[in-house]
């Protein structure tokens, strides 16, 4: 599962790149300084492993991680060839969600290609060209299905969906602000359209504007947000990157100076990590405190295969309590005592948080 770091050319894609993976990706002062995407892995903070594992006395604590591609800067006309051209737009359609960075601070010695501050001119031109790319596709595939579907029946389901997501790209409008069913929601899957992917829209300020208020550009790029129901983060792209590349205490001190804590970056992950629709179960014992990523809405066997395929295959049941139930009992062996480890089998659905001990069959 991947995310793309999406976003006109040098707004602080790889500089916050940087920041989420300390990779050292070229981040400069001049546009098109991406061309080949970064790709960085990045764990997933969750306090609730670090509880855990002074409660079961681990040796260690394994986070579960998550994929970003830092991806080359997109400009108005791009999907028509302009700028890198459809290069990029080949590489957004690898990623499952996209992290649309928009550059909120002023700063008159960084270049914005457009000569201006105005993140909804800017976040509009970025979904401009991915709605033209796909109505590039959404086109051509019709233009086939329609003929097909004279002789062919079954296909004319493919075809009202296709003419219902063709209307409102015309309109402007994203696909994935059609309203589908769950039937036609897995045709269109399949064409991995661009304008589908969830995405989060990351304010990326000034570093005197974190301990502020919202300054006029985040407010503007919330409002437009709601309208389309995806989520906003702030972040100070510059600042974070210089965190991150400190050592444990460097950091504290520095934060501290600074009257910050680093909850922009977490929540950035946390929120890239929903977006995915993942969501983590937790195992732990006194070998590791350890985070597993499962789909939204997998059952139990499933879940015991992220483990092991043995696990799965020879699945019995999965003694199972909510992480909350677990601190409140305050050991395994008392929640055991007071009975609240439940005993689920194959058609349970696993929730955020679970804590799990399968028992399975070799
Ligand atoms: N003042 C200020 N400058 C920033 C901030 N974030 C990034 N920059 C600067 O903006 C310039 C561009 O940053 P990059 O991270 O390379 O931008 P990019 O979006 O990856 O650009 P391309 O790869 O060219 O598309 C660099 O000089 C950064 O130092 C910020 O929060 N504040
Ligand atoms: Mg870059």
């Amino acid at each position: 599962m991947k995310l793309g770091i999406v976003g006109l050319p040098n707004v602080g894609k790889s500089t916050l790149f940087n920041a989420l993976t300390s990779a050292g990706a070229e981040a400069a002062n001049y546009p098109f300084a991406t061309i080949e995407p970064n790709v960085g892995v990045v764990n997933v903070p969750d306090e609730r492993l670090e509880v855990l594992s002074e409660i079961s006395n681990s040796e260690r604590i394994v986070y579960t991680n998550i994929e970003f591609y830092d991806i080359a800067g997109l400009v108005k006309g791009a999907s028509k060839g302009e700028g890198l051209g459809n290069q990029f737009l080949s590489n957004i359609r690898e990623v499952d969600a996209i992290v649309h960075v928009v550059r909120c601070f002023d700063d008159e010695n960084i270049i914005h290609v457009d000569g201006s501050i105005d993140p909804i001119r800017d976040i509009e031109n970025i979904n401009l060209e991915l709605i033209f790319s796909d109505l590039e596709q959404v086109d051509n595939r019709y233009s086939k299905v329609v003929k097909k579907a004279r002789a062919e029946k079954s296909l004319a389901k493919e075809r009202d969906l296709l003419e219902k997501i063709k209307t409102a790209l015309e309109e402007g409008k994203s696909a994935r602000e059609v309203e589908l069913d769950d039937e036609k929601e897995k045709i269109i899957k399949n064409y991995s359209l661009l304008s589908a992917k969830p995405v989060i829209y990351v304010c990326n300020v000034a570093e005197e504007e974190l301990t502020k208020d919202d300054n006029e550009y985040v407010k503007k790029v919330r409002e437009y947000a709601e309208k389309t129901g995806d989520e906003v983060v702030v972040i100070s792209a510059e600042i974070e990157a210089e965190i991150a590349a400190l050592d444990d205490d460097e950091k504290e001190l520095f934060l501290e100076e600074l009257g910050l804590d680093s909850s922009g970056l977490d929540k950035l992950i946390k929120s890239s990590y929903r977006l995915l629709g993942l969501i983590s179960f937790i195992t732990t014992g006194e070998m590791e405190t350890r985070a597993w990523t499962i789909k939204r809405g997998s059952k139990a066997p499933t879940a015991a295969g992220k483990i092991h395929t043995d696990m799965e295959r020879g699945f019995i049941k999965a003694d199972t309590i909510s992480y909350k139930d677990l601190v409140e009992a305050g050991s395994v062996a008392k929640a055991r005592d007071k009975g609240l480890i439940r005993s689920e089998g194959k058609e349970y659905v696993v929730e955020d948080g679970d804590v799990i001990v399968f028992k399975f069959n070799v």
